[in-house]
């Protein structure tokens, strides 16, 4: 009875500021190896004539406990749980460091999402292709220049396989398992064996455009380039089409846009002629169409590509293909604030 009232006193005196305290009053105590338990275990060696008045003073303790407990959770759910820790809420945090996009990435998104606007679907492919899918099936014959081991990596293990010069392959494989209308806008890795300096590597960035379908023109073409330039560089941006060569369109036209920096009076980046050139484009050759199956009286197609590093080197000023891969934190971090 005197341990009781013992208890009792510290019980009346517990104090919990949080909800892991009012966890542990409640394992000492009313746990299933608690006091309470216990003592009510001590209940065997009382002697029958005081079982009854033992009995009830040990009900009142259990319940005096437990009323204790229900206190104790209440208040820490009141005051939030947290009234045991005194937080200073007007220091400054840990900072958090935050990485970046890399710029090929930000310039990448951001033509693929003028694109997607104008209902071209995206689509990737290998980048370790077979030679029809990146040369035959383009119209490169057997003794194009760009099939010569010093432009294209053959894998050694079998020469039949090789790294893609172009994303071309991809919309080779596209047309490959599609049927007309097809409006595909293809971003991706491709390698050339070159020696690395400033202004060559042996990998770089393309985004390729496909769209076949009945009485596609070349006006098509300009107006989709025109709306591309504009949205990508702004609505004072100038374009100016010269006739060009690819084996795989034909009639070809090189695209320039009026000189971002000089605004067409002339300077260095443009090397004074007020222009730069920025995409490649065409009307797909008619044997590509038939390559596929695809009825080239019926239908027709433009084709563009682009190389990602070139544009990023107009809208950031970089002049070094190097620092896209060299993981150089300081390059990286001035794109911290773009997305
Ligand atoms: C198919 C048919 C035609 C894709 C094209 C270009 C013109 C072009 C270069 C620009 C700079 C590559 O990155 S770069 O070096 N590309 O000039 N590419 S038309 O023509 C295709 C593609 C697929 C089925």
């Amino acid at each position: 009875m005197k341990q009781i009232d013992e208890h009792k006193q510290e019980i009346a005196a517990a104090e919990a500021g949080t909800p892991d305290a009012v966890e542990a009053f409640r394992i000492k105590y009313l746990g299933t190896k608690g006091l309470v338990k216990a003592i009510m275990g001590e209940m065997k060696n009382v002697p029958n004539e005081q079982k009854k008045e033992f009995g009830q003073v040990l009900n009142e303790f259990k319940q005096f406990t437990e009323a204790k407990y229900e206190l104790l959770k209440e208040s820490v759910a009141a005051s939030g749980g947290s009234s045991a820790i005194d937080i200073d809420w007007s220091l400054p945090g840990d900072p958090v460091p935050v990485g970046s996009r890399h710029p090929l990435s930000i310039v990448r998104n951001q033509v693929l999402s003028i694109f997607k606007r104008l209902g071209f679907a995206v689509a990737e492919g290998p980048e370790i292709e077979d030679d029809w899918h990146n040369f035959g099936a383009m119209n490169l014959p057997e003794d194009h220049p760009a099939r010569d081991m010093q432009d294209t990596f053959y894998i050694n293990q079998n020469p039949a396989w090789l790294l893609r010069t172009h994303t071309s392959s991809v919309q080779a494989r596209v047309m490959e398992t599609q049927k007309p209308p097809i409006r595909v806008i293809c971003p991706g890795r491709v390698y050339r064996n070159e020696t690395i300096s400033a202004r060559a590597h042996c990998f770089f960035h393309q985004v390729e455009g496909l769209y076949i379908d009945e009485n596609v023109s070349f006006a098509d073409l300009k107006q989709t380039l025109y709306f591309f330039v504009q949205e990508m560089f702004g609505k004072d941006t100038r374009v100016r089409f010269r006739p060009s060569y690819f084996p795989f369109t034909e009639p070809s036209a090189e695209m320039d846009i009026s000189c971002l920096i000089c605004g067409g009076s002339g300077c260095n980046v443009c090397k004074h002629t007020g222009w730069v050139e920025i995409l490649g484009s065409g009307m797909v050759h008619p044997k590509v169409l038939e390559n596929f199956g695809i009825d080239s009286n019926k239908y027709t197609g433009f084709a563009f590509g682009m190389g990602l590093e070139r544009i990023c080197q107009l809208k950031y000023r970089v002049n070094d293909l190097r620092l896209y891969s060299q993981n150089d934190i300081r390059f990286l971090q001035q794109f911290t604030g773009a997305v």
